[in-house]
């Protein structure tokens, strides 16, 4: 019997001493502590009564034991969804329904507001703190550390990360087995990773980029993590001289450049450092080559897609391009209204396709037919061109979104909130300039003139629904929005009026 996630990132370090994580805490934890503890929490799972394809939500603190719940979900074939623990219990009760999570595992705090929600449609909750207490660690604790993995093949499901539509509703991207494993064995490959690396891991785990590259790539590799809770410039600092490579998304790299500490010395040992999730500026890139001589390597992926694209390990990574085409990823650039291929050099819509491209959405065809060709490419939505050495650059945008500090933001999940407000008429909300976010959230309003405009009344109500970071930073009156001769509001010169608005935030 045979389980193609589990044995090949996690059941091979079966009875491994060799150390998997470091915590800041000074407290390490090996291979196999880790894999006994994910073990006793498959069990769990099942003593709950989930079975093969079952899904569980879990909306937990970055932790070793939030880790274990992805490892126990491969070993007993669950479908694993990870959510943003700054989701409010509202988008949360979205995709507790959306999903049909059987279990819902979240933090104490979270408990009282999701229990209707989860009531109502059968799931069970348990609860997972950050310091790994609460009532799913309770009725694991007993469980044995020996579990008959679940014979799963490449085309099961593995995990659902839920990524917003244009249209404001989130879709479940379904991740197979061989979407994850393919992806980490190119990339093990592609960035020399090995037993010998330990990467500094500061991002969050409840998305791709922390989750299925950086910690996929390490299990695949054997490699060891130093695992911070999040991004503190002083850990990631205090950590790197103990690290061999880095991951993270273009706001880490300036905030390091912002701090006199981040030296060349500091960064001397260090034989790797990735960017992505967001567009690296070319002059943040020139910035920390000046600072570090280390030329960082920018690779392109998608909740959808994983990795697609990479700068060459060996090789020019050229600031503000993507890189090439990962092995086995088919890249082409095609026109957004046929969809037929055009010349090198040429700007258009990216596609892609390869082992790495999702099976769909769930429970939304139609969403998966618009985005997902019959040959197998997969629409991404971004602008580009391919640059005479075969090196992808991503120029824009074909949908509506916003990345700030890494996060996808997309403006109609918003603008419908907005326009309910009292006193609203319409709104527009984009993405501008952001020193730090590299974009941030603008919402730009009408008033009806029936009710006043209570610009804090609608902040507050606005924040009660939705996550921090997606709630504009900033909120402004306008007589009229600008749109063209087919009525559709023009965003770009919103963006163009706007664009200095944070400059010196
Ligand atoms: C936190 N805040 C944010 C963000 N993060 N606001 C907007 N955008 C954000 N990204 C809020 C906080 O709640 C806080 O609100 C205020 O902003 C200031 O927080 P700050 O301390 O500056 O933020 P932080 O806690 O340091 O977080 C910034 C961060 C974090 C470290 C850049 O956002 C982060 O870890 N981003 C990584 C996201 C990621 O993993 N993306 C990969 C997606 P208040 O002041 O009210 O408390 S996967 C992907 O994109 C594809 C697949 C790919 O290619 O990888
Ligand atoms: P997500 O929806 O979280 O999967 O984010 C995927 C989106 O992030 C892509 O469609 C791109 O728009 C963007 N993205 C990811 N990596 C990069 C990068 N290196 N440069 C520019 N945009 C990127």
């Amino acid at each position: 019997m045979s389980n193609l996630l589990y044995d090949t990132l996690f059941g091979r370090h079966a009875g491994s001493s060799r150390p998997f994580l470091y915590l800041p805490d000074g407290k390490e934890i090996t291979y196999q502590a880790f894999l006994e503890q994910a073990t006793q929490f498959a069990h769990a799972l099942i003593s709950f009564g989930l079975t093969t394809g079952d899904r569980v939500a879990v909306q937990v603190e970055k932790s070793p034991e939030a880790l274990a719940l992805y490892a126990a979900c491969a070993q007993a074939g669950i479908v694993f969804l990870p959510l943003n623990t700054a989701y409010t219990v509202e988008e949360l009760s979205y995709f507790v329904e959306n999903s049909g999570a059987a279990l819902v595992i979240c933090d104490d705090r979270m408990l009282e507001g999701l229990r209707p929600i989860c009531s109502v449609l059968g799931a069970r909750l348990e609860t997972m703190n950050a310091d790994g207490t609460g009532s799913f660690g309770a009725q694991s604790e007993d469980k044995a550390t020996s579990f008959d993995t679940v014979s799963r093949v490449g085309g099961d499901l593995a995990a659902f990360l839920y990524t917003s539509g244009t249209t404001g509703r989130s879709k479940g991207a379904m991740l197979t087995q061989e979407n994850l494993v393919s992806n980490a064995r190119a990339l093990v490959e592609e960035w020399r990773f090995s037993e010998s690396d330990c990467l500094l891991h500061a991002l969050p785990i409840f998305h791709t980029h922390g989750l299925f590259v950086a910690t996929n790539v390490t299990l695949m590799a054997g490699s060891s993590m130093i695992f911070l809770p999040k991004f503190d410039l002083n850990l990631v600092l205090k950590h790197l001289p103990q690290a061999t490579s880095m991951m993270g998304v273009p706001t880490f790299y300036t905030r390091l450049l912002g701090d006199d500490r981040f030296t060349g010395a500091r960064a001397r040992h260090m034989r790797l450092f990735v960017s992505g999730s967001a567009p690296l500026l070319a002059e943040t890139h020139r910035e920390f080559e000046a600072r570090t001589g280390h030329r960082i390597l920018e690779r392109y992926g998608m909740t959808e897609t994983n990795m697609n694209t990479s700068n060459p390990y060996d090789g020019a990574r050229k600031a503000g391009t993507v890189g090439v085409p990962l092995p086995g990823v088919d890249l082409i650039i095609t026109d957004p209204e046929t969809g037929k291929e055009l010349e090198q050099g040429e700007i258009g819509q990216i596609e892609v396709r390869g082992p790495n491209v999702f099976k769909g959405y769930w429970q939304m065809p139609e969403k998966t037919a618009a985005e997902l060709r019959d040959n197998g490419f997969f629409i991404t939505g971004d602008l580009g061109r391919i640059d005479e050495d075969g090196y992808v650059q991503i120029v824009g945008r074909n949908k509506d979104l916003i990345i700030s500090g890494g996060y996808n933001i997309y403006p109609k999940e918003i603008e419908l909130l907005l326009d309910e407000q009292p006193g609203v008429l319409e709104s527009a909300v984009v993405g501008v300039p952001h020193p730090d976010f590299g974009e941030t959230v603008l919402g730009i309003l009408v008033a009806d003139r029936k009710d006043a405009i209570d610009l804090a009344g609608i902040e507050k109500s606005v924040g009660q629904s939705l996550a921090r970071f997606k709630q504009p930073r900033r909120l402004v009156l306008v007589n009229e929005l600008p749109r063209n001769t087919m009525g559709k509001v023009q965003k770009n010169v919103l963006r163009e009026a706007y664009k200095d608005m944070f400059a010196s935030a």
